[in-house]
């Protein structure tokens, strides 16, 4: 097997805050112990045939090893969780479960918040702009009121640390600048505690290091 190579954004817009989607397949692959390779791209780079070939719609991150090309952070985290140890347990039912917490972050927690990062950048000029966000903000906090009961006072949503959680807490940690998921402190308590695992703060420096090796740019 030869070592991965994944794609990363050659300069993040949010200067290595590990809010990028190549975090997560990082962090995936820290708490498996893989080692790893990241190509960097350009935002011109990422439009260009030779990456609309590996990802259809220009962006990353992006998994090339021993001829598999796949693109989708959930994907490749998944293909990671099955092809190494740890992130997802050996029973069937759990494992089961792990899966369906990882389709949960992506597919019921990620869109609302995405839809405010659009309120926000894409859409904040419009003139019914600041009309609509209330909207937008109590669409996240449903969902946030809902993940945080169903996580009640469990450390981990199902069991074990698993892709579920790493998947969770990499989608939560994109809302934190809104100051929503303080709004909720078991959440907040609930992505520190992945924040805090050994391999998150070996994946967040990695991605981190480019950036503060050219200050200013
Ligand atoms: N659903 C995709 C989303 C990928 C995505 O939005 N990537 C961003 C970086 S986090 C990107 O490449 N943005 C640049 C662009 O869309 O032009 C995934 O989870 O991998």
């Amino acid at each position: 097997m030869t070592v991965p190579v994944i794609t990363a954004f050659e300069r993040s817009p949010d200067g290595g805050k590990g809010l990028a989607r190549d975090m997560r397949v990082r962090w995936a692959l820290e708490e498996v112990g893989a080692q790893y390779e990241v190509r960097p791209v350009s935002f011109a780079a990422m439009k260009e045939p030779a990456h609309l070939r590996l990802h259809p719609f220009g962006q990353i991150p992006t998994w090339e090893q021993d001829g598999l090309e796949l693109f989708e952070s959930g994907a490749i985290v998944f293909h990671i969780a099955e092809r190494y140890e740890g992130l997802l347990p050996r029973d069937a039912d759990a494992r089961a479960r792990a899966v369906m917490w990882m389709f949960a972050s992506l597919s019921t927690i990620e869109p609302p918040i995405l839809e405010l990062q659009n309120a926000k950048f894409a859409e904040g000029g419009q003139p019914w702009a600041a009309e609509r966000m209330p909207l937008v903000l109590d669409r996240i906090r449903v969902r946030l009121r809902e993940l945080a009961a169903r996580l009640g006072e469990r450390e981990w949503l199902d069991g074990e640390f698993s892709a579920g959680d790493l998947m969770m807490v990499s989608v939560l940690r994109r809302v934190r600048p809104s100051g929503l998921l303080d709004e909720f402190p078991a959440l907040a308590a609930y992505v520190a505690r992945g924040e805090a695992r050994p391999a998150f703060a070996r994946a967040y420096e990695a991605q981190a290091a480019p950036f503060r090796e050219t200050p200013g740019e």
